[in-house]
C-alpha cells in the first residue's frame, strides 16, 4: 500500500491487521543499528517481534530503506539493517531528508513516532527514550524524542528516561511540555537498567485498559502529543542503581575524554556500558524492552477494543 505523496509502505501484514482494526505495535530501528551489536541487535529483533505475536498484535518495525518509510520489515530487510554500518539515525529534523536523498536510515523514538502515526499505529514499544543529557546546561544537549512526545499522538511504552541522562531534568522538560508521564505497578520512575531511579513518578496507572483510556480522552479534549508509560525492567533482569552508576559515571568520564557529541552521544555510552559490564547492561536491555513489548500489545489490544 503506497500513500500518494509519500514513499510509504506497509508489510502486508500490518495492512491487514489496520484494516481490520486488530492490535498493531510500533517499533523502532535505532536500537537495531545503533543500540546494541550484531548479531544480539538481529536475535533481539527478532525475539521482540514474536513475543509480540506471541502477545495478539501485529509488530510494525520501522525503517527507511531506499528513501521509502518501511512499516513492517521481512525478515531479510530487518538482517541487512541489523549488519549495515552505514544507517544514519533518524530524528524529526532528518527524516525527510533521508527520504528525498533515497537514503537508508533506521527511526529513533521521535522519527517512529512520526511514521507510526502516519501509517495509524497508536502504540509502540521501544527501550527507553532520549531525554536531557547530563551537562544540558552546558551542551544543550536535549533529545528530540521529548518534544515529539508533546506533538505526536502515540504511546510510546519504555523502561523510563535512560539512566544515562540527567532524569530530574529529563522529567522537567516532559512536565513543561504537558507530556503524561505513566508508570506502570509501582510508584518509583523506573531509570532503564534499574527499577527504581529514585524519584517518584509524576502519574501512575496499572490497567492497559486505562492507559488506552487516557490516550482516547487526550484526544476527545484536543489536546496533541502522546502518552510515555514507563514499565520498571523485571525485577530478576535488573541492576540495580547503587551497582549501576558507577559504572554510569565511568563511560560518561570516557565520553567526555573523547569529545563524543550530538547524536553519537547515546550509541557512545551503551557501547561503553556493554563493555564496562562485560555484556550485563545488554542482557537487561534485551530483558526490558520484551518486557514493554508485552505491555504495548495489553495496551494496544485495549486500543483495538475501542
Ligand atoms: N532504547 C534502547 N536503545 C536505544 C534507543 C532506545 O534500548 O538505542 C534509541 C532510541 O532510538 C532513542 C535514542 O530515540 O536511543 C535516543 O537517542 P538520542 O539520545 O541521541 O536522542
Amino acid at each position: 500500500m503506497t500513500l500518494p505523496d509519500l514513499p510509504l509502505i506497509l508489510s502486508p501484514d500490518v495492512a491487514q491487521a489496520l484494516s481490520a482494526g486488530q492490535p498493531v505495535v510500533a517499533l523502532e530501528s535505532t536500537i537495531i543499528t545503533h543500540g546494541m551489536p550484531y548479531p544480539q541487535n538481529l536475535e533481539t529483533a527478532r525475539r521482540v517481534e514474536s513475543e509480540v505475536r506471541a502477545h495478539g498484535a501485529t509488530p510494525a518495525t520501522i525503517a527507511i530503506l531506499g528513501g521509502t518509510v518501511h512499516v513492517g520489515l521481512t525478515s531479510d530487510q530487518l538482517e541487512a539493517l541489523a549488519q549495515a554500518k552505514d544507517v544514519a539515525k533518524l530524528s524529526r529534523a532528518d527524516l525527510p531528508v533521508c527520504i528525498a536523498r533515497k537514503g537508508n536510515g533506521a527511526t529513533t523514538v521521535a522519527a517512529t513516532m512520526i511514521c507510526a502515526h502516519l501509517a495509524g499505529i497508536k502504540v509502540f514499544a521501544t527501550g527507553g527514550i532520549g531525554g536531557v543529557h547530563r551537562g544540558a546546561s552546558e551542551t544543550f544537549d536535549i533529545s528530540a524524542d521529548l518534544l515529539e512526545l508533546a506533538q505526536t499522538p502515540v504511546t510510546v511504552v519504555a523502561a523510563g528516561p535512560k539512566a544515562i541522562l540527567d532524569i530530574p531534568k529529563t522529567l522537567e522538560v516532559l512536565e513543561t511540555h504537558g507530556v503524561p508521564v505513566i508508570t506502570v505497578g509501582q510508584d518509583a520512575l523506573p531509570a532503564f537498567w534499574s527499577r527504581d531511579s529514585g524519584i517518584a513518578t509524576p502519574l501512575r496507572l496499572d490497567d492497559p485498559a486505562l492507559i488506552a483510556q487516557a490516550a482516547q480522552i487526550r484526544q476527545a479534549m484536543g489536546l496533541k502529543g502522546g502518552q510515555l508509560i514507563t514499565n520498571p525492567i523485571p525485577r530478576e533482569a535488573e541492576i540495580a542503581r547503587a551497582e549501576i552508576d558507577p559504572v554510569i559515571e565511568a563511560a560518561l568520564a570516557e565520553a567526555t575524554a573523547k569529545g563524543i557529541g550530538a547524536k553519537e552521544v547515546t550509541p557512545f555510552l551503551l557501547d561503553a556500558m556493554f563493555r564496562l559490564t562485560e555484556g550485563r547492561s545488554l542482557i537487561a536491555n534485551i530483558a526490558l524492552v520484551l518486557n514493554n513489548a508485552r505491555l504495548a500489545c495489553a495496551i494496544a489490544i485495549a486500543f483495538a477494543k475501542g
